[in-house]
């Protein structure tokens, strides 16, 4: 086998939870007078943190922001954010991913998940997923967020396995470089299919199944 073990990001790639990202960002932005946060804006927020996410949007307003607020927003946020995620059932993975992980799974490979995001092992658990992956590292671990690639060597770490026994599964701009930092190689989905330094663009995530053999 080519690789080991397949590290995937969670948001954009296992699971939509980017559109109720946006729609959450969305309402915090009205709710301070940010009216033109658009889906572009919301481009640059994925795979990088919480508090990164919510300086592009301050970015777009002319109040001065304390250090205490800003903590205030980002828990606004989260909260309209986990309502959204409360809705979530196993229904909301895909046939695509689930038969994609199965297969992987069934042919020996190891399989984990490399997160920005702080409300993972919630989403797992919503997706019925609390107990499917060999090692979970999510943005609670860390102190760097994507592009810094701290967060796939802590699941490489997990795996006890080297990064370049470890292919990386992404979304996102962030999440790309950040694979390819920490020495993985990295397989794009959706636009980051595009990004120079991808290694495979995906079509489809089942295409996973004959790049891992
Ligand atoms: P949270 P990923 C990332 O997840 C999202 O893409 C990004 O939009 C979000 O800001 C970040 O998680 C933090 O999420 O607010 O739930 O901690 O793509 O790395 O799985
Ligand atoms: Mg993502």
């Amino acid at each position: 086998m080519k690789y080991r073990a397949i590290i995937f990001d969670l948001d954009g790639v296992i699971c939509s939870t980017d559109e109720y990202h946006y729609a959450a960002w969305k309402q915090l932005a009205k709710a301070i007078g940010v009216t033109d946060f658009s889906r572009a804006d919301s481009e640059l927020q994925r795979g990088v943190s919480r508090m990164e996410s919510l300086e592009i949007i301050l970015r777009k307003s002319d109040r001065h922001f304390t250090d205490e607020e800003k903590v205030a927003l980002a828990e606004q946020k989260n909260q309209i954010y986990k309502s959204m995620l409360a809705t979530m059932s196993p229904k909301d993975l895909s046939e695509s991913v689930r038969s994609t992980l199965n297969a992987l799974k069934e042919r020996g490979l190891k399989l984990a998940i490399g997160s920005s995001s702080k409300n993972t092992s919630f989403i797992l658990e919503r997706l019925g997923l609390g107990d499917f992956f060999d090692a979970v590292a999510d943005g609670n671990m860390i102190s760097r967020g994507k592009p810094d690639p701290e967060v796939f060597l802590k699941a490489a770490e997990l795996l006890h396995l080297e990064p370049r026994e470890c292919l990386v599964v992404e979304d996102a701009h962030a999440g790309i470089q950040a694979a390819l930092a920490g020495g993985f190689d990295a397989a794009g989905v959706g636009g980051a299919a595009s990004y120079s330094g991808t290694t495979y663009p995906l079509t489809s995530i089942s295409d996973l199944v004959a790049i891992a053999l």
